[in-house]
């Protein structure tokens, strides 16, 4: 695994951040060492992923990158058939993502797809995974893409949701950067490398709360949702979609 050191020297300016060659080129040391619990939320969505397929169906991860999740579901899949549509609009990322496919038997059921996940068409899903990635759309747009997934998921059908978030309250959002930023030193990132990849995603990754995402959710229809791995500053929550007559919640 290559390591990253893309923001180690003094970059004047630092450029807004982009998914190009040389981000690619590093991207699993970069995604392991600046997102708590990376390789657990990926290992435990493609058990979902598997728990909740249903057969004849599809499988989405929207946002995929070089395809860790892919990797890891056509492991948990094993021999049982699947489909997925993965989509991003890194080429370099897409590239890296089918170079990795070629060694594994169920490659064919994974059509990879460059482009704009708002252009995804989202239908008989059974699994929709959006990992780290709706924090990168325009805020303005986000509700129209978690509309369209609840729309293209059939009841019973799950959506799996990881973001980097901020907290309403200022000391405990101060609390959450605080630890996140020694997360990332203890992880071998100096103090520049942390400040000008932060220059970087200024206005490019832009969370919100969690209560933000439950409310955008709710409003697209979801009614069962539950946060399932929280640490400071990051977050994965799965919604489920209603089967018609069953029942929501405990009194
Ligand atoms: C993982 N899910 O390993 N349309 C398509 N792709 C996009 C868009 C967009 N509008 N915006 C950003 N991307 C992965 C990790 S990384 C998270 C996701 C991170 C893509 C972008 O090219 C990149 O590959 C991915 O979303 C975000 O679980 O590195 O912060």
């Amino acid at each position: 695994m290559k390591q990253d050191d893309i923001f180690s020297k003094p970059l004047k300016p630092v450029e807004p951040f982009e998914f190009n060659e040389t981000v690619v080129n590093v991207f699993d040391d970069m995604i392991s060492r600046s997102v708590p619990g990376y390789r657990e939320i990926i290992h435990r969505q493609a058990q979902l992923a598997e728990t909740f397929y249903q057969p004849n169906t599809r499988i989405y991860d929207l946002g995929c990158s070089n395809g860790n999740f892919g990797i890891r579901l056509c492991e948990e899949m094993g021999k049982k058939p699947f489909e997925m549509i993965a989509a991003d609009n890194s080429m370099p990322m897409i590239d890296a993502y089918r170079k990795r496919l070629q060694n594994f038997s169920n490659h064919h059921r994974i059509t990879l797809t460059c482009c704009d996940i708002q252009n995804v068409n989202i239908e008989n899903a059974s699994v929709v995974v959006i990992n780290f990635t709706l924090q990168y759309l325009p805020i303005a747009e986000r509700d129209d893409l978690v509309r369209r997934i609840y729309k293209g998921l059939i009841p019973g059908g799950i959506l799996l949701l990881s973001e980097k978030i901020m907290h309403m309250d200022n000391a405990l959002d101060q609390l959450q950067q605080e630890f996140y930023y020694r997360f990332k030193k203890e992880n071998g990132y100096s103090e520049l490398e942390i400040s000008q990849k932060r220059d970087a995603l200024e206005n490019v990754l832009i969370p919100e709360t969690i209560e933000i995402h439950r409310q955008r959710m709710t409003r697209a229809g979801f009614t069962r949702m539950d946060i399932w791995h929280k640490w400071f500053n990051f977050t994965s929550m799965i919604a489920v979609k209603k089967v018609k007559g069953q029942g929501e919640s405990r009194q």
